[in-house]
């Protein structure tokens, strides 16, 4: 049996003494970005290849030590981070963060799986395409940890989550063997899509060490405008306006709640909020238009004509240039960084049909206000996706930690249960993790649970890879 020196001697010849850190500050690769869970790390391993990934794959393996799998520990379920054991070696993959490729032909980008998101989003942007997957963190994130979380954000009404924008995969397995399935194919019914099962695995059936991504030509013209609306009824309205009028043109609508949009003026005093005294909810919402900057302005005009004489918006504004929407788009963007400056706090990213979001709200509302009187409710998000962030603030002045360790799993469990009855989901884009693996057993059916079981089982007899998370042994 491999001792933990010894592995930890194996793993230094792969990768070099320095990409192995065990001594000094780890914190981190070591506690997640919510500073929930701080883990203790067997050693923060950094490969630089593929082939460094598979060895040192091998080398845990055949030690029988569980690895976890990390890109910018930007995940928002304690997914990335290793548990308080100190026996698991996180894989950070940051180190690996080539374009690999650009094919302009067939519109296809291939990547190490280390590439922050917001280099990705440039290197494509200089060679005059647009990559469209965007969130807040992609100053850190990394298109493998989008991948392991097929993660949303903000341009899903349009292009989808994470896993409609990959067409390849190259894995390595929880053996150690590579798998290359990098392709740029948009037709390929050869038997299973092997890729799917890896997106949104969180890191639990094997390590995502490439992709190749789907391109779109730049619009020529982007507008964001940013609207007040007198009710959440009205935001779905405006919505079904939105598609009317811009058609493929809508890019981005998100909704944002009166406290969300609070803390924001709060916490960032220098940025300029728009409305949020006044209306109780405002929405931002972008039209991407292949023809002209005159043909979508006069088609965001047009909508918000219509939608101002039907009662749906009350104010607007649609900015002028690039840094006005910049700025509008920030405001929206911070409210997350807002909420972790007002402190901890309960998060739900559910989802719900479109149509019957405002019912949900108003019904999760009193019954949430009924029990848990002064809690302060933050919802905003994705209403182009049917995906809210009905996130939970303390009551004003409450001891927070205590708020947390009290209220967290009642109210949980009074959301889901809302949540279950409109047939909707309690993970719309952040993933499992370990912070809600005990749930997903009470949300799925024992079919899917079962055939989760099995897959995992196929993939990673051995569980080494990333356990606890997403299903739990
Ligand atoms: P990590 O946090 O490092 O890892 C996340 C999961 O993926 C872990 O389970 C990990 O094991 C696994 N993983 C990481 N790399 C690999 C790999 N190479 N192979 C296999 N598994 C891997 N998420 C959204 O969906 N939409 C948003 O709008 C959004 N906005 C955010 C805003 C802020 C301010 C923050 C802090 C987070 C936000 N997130 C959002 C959550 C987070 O950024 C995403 O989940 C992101 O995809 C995680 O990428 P990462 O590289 O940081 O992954
Ligand atoms: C967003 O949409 C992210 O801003 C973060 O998904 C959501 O912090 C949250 O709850
Ligand atoms: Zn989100």
């Amino acid at each position: 049996m491999t001792s933990p020196a010894q592995l930890l001697d194996q793993l230094r010849q792969i990768v070099g003494a320095a990409n192995v850190l065990t001594d000094g500050d780890l914190t981190a690769w070591e506690l997640d970005w919510r500073r929930r869970e701080r883990g203790r790390a067997l050693a923060v391993v950094r490969p630089g290849t593929t082939e460094e990934v598979a060895a040192v794959v091998k080398a845990c393996a055949a030690a029988g030590v569980s690895m976890v799998p990390q890109g910018g520990n930007t995940g928002m379920v304690v997914g990335s981070t290793p548990d308080a054991s100190g026996t698991q070696v996180v894989l950070s993959l940051t180190r690996m963060n080539r374009v690999r490729a650009l094919d302009a032909g067939n519109l296809t980008i291939t990547v190490d799986a280390g590439c922050v998101l917001q280099s990705l989003q440039d290197e494509c942007e200089k060679a005059g395409f647009l990559f469209p997957l965007s969130l807040a963190s992609e100053g850190s994130c990394t298109i493998g940890g989008n991948l392991g979380t097929n993660a949303g954000g903000t341009q899903v009404v349009r292009y989808g989550n994470t896993r409609e924008l990959c067409l390849g995969l190259e894995v390595v397995t929880a053996q150690g063997e590579i798998w290359n399935g990098l392709t740029g194919l948009r037709k390929d019914n050869t038997g299973y899509d092997l890729r799917h099962l890896f997106i949104g695995s969180e890191g639990t059936l094997g390590v995502i060490t490439g992709a190749t991504m789907k391109l779109y030509p730049m619009p020529k013209a982007q507008l964001t405008a940013f609207a007040a609306v007198p009710s959440l009824e009205d935001a779905v309205k405006l919505l079904g306006l939105a598609h009317q009028h811009l058609s493929s043109g809508l890019t981005g609508f998100e909704v944002m709640g009166q406290f969300a949009l609070s803390l924001v003026a709060k916490h960032f005093p220098q940025q300029r909020v728009p409305f949020w005294q006044e209306s109780p909810w405002c929405v931002v919402l972008e039209n991407s238009d292949n023809e002209s900057e005159a043909h979508a302005r006069d088609c965001f005009e047009r909508l918000l004509e219509a939608a101002m004489e039907a009662g749906h918006v009350t104010d607007a504004v649609v900015a002028e240039s690039m840094a006005q929407a910049h700025a509008l788009w920030h405001i929206r963007e911070s409210i997350p960084l807002a909420q972790a400056e007002e402190g901890l706090n309960i998060k739900h990213d559910i989802s719900i049909n479109v149509s019957r979001i405002p019912e949900f709200v108003n019904e999760t509302n009193a019954l949430l206000l009924e029990r848990f009187p002064g809690a302060r409710l933050v919802t905003y998000g994705h209403l182009g996706d049917g995906n809210l962030h009905y996130n939970v603030q303390a009551p004003e002045g409450d001891d927070q930690a205590r708020f947390l360790n009290e209220e967290e799993a009642p109210m949980n469990e009074l959301v889901y249960e809302v949540v279950d009855r409109y047939n909707g989901s309690i993970s719309a884009e952040h993933g499992i993790g370990s912070l809600k693996a005990d749930k997903l057993a009470h949300h799925k059916s024992p079919v899917a649970l079962g055939l989760m079981r099995s897959i995992k089982q196929a993939l990673d007899p051995q569980n080494l890879m990333n356990p606890n998370r997403v299903i739990k042994a």
